[in-house]
């Protein structure tokens, strides 16, 4: 800065020339007119009215002026740099402008979008009405019991009273695992992928003392081919009950129970005379119908699709266990008796919910599944 005039000499500063401080005034109108956003502003800013910026050094030369050129300097000075930051007050408020504007154009959320949300999965219902029967028989005070899907195959059929040449056996019905007496040391007994879930009766049997009252649901292997109405790998439900006194009409009465439970009040159920090697005697049991309550039987004016217009929906096997069975678990046939009941929830899904086809189970779609629902 020059020193102050005492002199009142009139001092030539350059800086402080009318044409000096328009030029400067000039190049920072130009400049502010040039940021092109707030950044940019903001750095010429610093530089054309900053502290040390070209005008704000002219304006310290002031004080060396005499007091007229001071004077007539002073308001030059003053029109500048007021013009410069009016410039730039005003260039800042377009720039704050543009970007709110364009903030609201780059961040609207289009709240007609699909929301981008995993959906929640939802078990499948072989699941559910599997947990569904046995919440029935537990609260009838039965245990939930389990077994091994690869079963010895003494399990599977000798303890089952299956004898060795019943065409069950046979490879083109079985899935083995380990054929019968392949190595000389070991037991006779092979290895299936258990046919059915019977043998968990004999293993309970031989785990527990009566009085057994057990649930087993369970997966179940056949060389069976996928088609419509059958699956080579299904899920069975066994039921066993091994007490003092207990008969055919314990068993009649508890399915029933299950029955109603799963389809509702009034239903009854028939048993019709099969075989199985190890119940004796054994029956086919079957349900009323819920849909038509038997009244399509016999009544082509009433036709129904659930069972065929036959009135009766086949739910599965079941028996008195066979004295031979209880034997080979070591129970007394004399002071025990027991029944047991096997039935497959694919079948029971299917005319349940009106399922065609039984293939709609195993393939994974969940256009199948969804109208499940989150069923608990
Ligand atoms: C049995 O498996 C006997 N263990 C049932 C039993 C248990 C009888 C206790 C007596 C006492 P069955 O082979 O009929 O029986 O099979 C029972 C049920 O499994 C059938 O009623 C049917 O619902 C189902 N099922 C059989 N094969 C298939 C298959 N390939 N796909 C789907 N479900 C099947």
């Amino acid at each position: 800065m020059s020193a102050p005039n005492k002199s009142y000499d009139p001092v030539e500063v350059e800086a402080l020339k009318p044409e000096e401080i328009e030029r400067m005034r000039d190049e920072a109108l130009a400049a502010v007119a040039a940021a092109a956003d707030l950044d940019a502003l903001r750095e010429v800013k610093a530089a054309h009215a900053g502290d040390r910026s070209p005008l704000a050094l002219a304006n310290r030369e002031i004080g060396a002026l005499p007091p007229q050129a001071k004077a007539e300097a002073g308001k030059r000075m003053g029109m500048a740099r007021g013009a410069v930051n009016k410039a730039f007050a005003a260039r800042q408020a377009e720039l704050e402008a543009e970007r709110d504007a364009r903030v609201l154009v780059e961040e609207a959320v289009d709240v007609t979008l699909p929301y981008d949300r995993t959906p929640a999965g939802a078990r499948h219902p072989i699941t559910t009405l599997s947990e569904r029967i046995e919440d029935v028989f537990v609260a009838m005070g039965y245990e939930v019991a389990e077994g091994p899907e690869v079963e010895a195959e003494w399990f599977n059929f000798d303890a089952l009273n299956i004898a060795q040449d019943h065409p069950a056996r046979a490879m083109q019905d079985t899935l083995f695992v380990q054929a019968p007496g392949k190595k000389a040391k070991e037991a006779e007994s092979g290895v299936v992928l258990r046919t059915h879930t019977s043998p968990v009766q004999v293993r309970t049997m031989l785990d527990r003392e009566p009085p057994v009252y057990v649930i087993c649901p369970g997966r179940v292997y056949r060389m069976d081919e996928l088609d419509a109405t059958h699956t080579p790998v299904f899920t069975q439900v066994e039921l066993l009950a091994i007490d003092e006194g207990l008969t055919m009409a314990d068993l009649k009465g508890t399915i029933e129970h299950m029955v109603r439970s799963l389809f509702g009040e009034g239903l009854t159920t028939r048993l019709r005379p099969n075989y199985f090697p190890f119940t004796e005697p054994s029956a086919e049991l079957d349900m009323q119908c819920y849909v038509c309550r038997g009244e399509s039987a016999g009544n082509p004016d009433r036709p129904c699709r659930t069972c065929s217009s036959e009135g009766w929906i086949e739910l599965g096997g079941c028996g008195m266990v066979n004295p031979r069975v209880l034997t080979a678990a070591g129970i007394d046939p004399e002071k025990y008796s027991g029944f047991a009941f096997g039935f497959g929830i694919e079948r029971l899904l299917m005319f349940r919910h009106s399922v065609e086809d039984m293939r709609d189970m195993v393939e994974g779609d969940v256009r199948f599944t969804r109208p499940f629902g989150m069923e608990i």
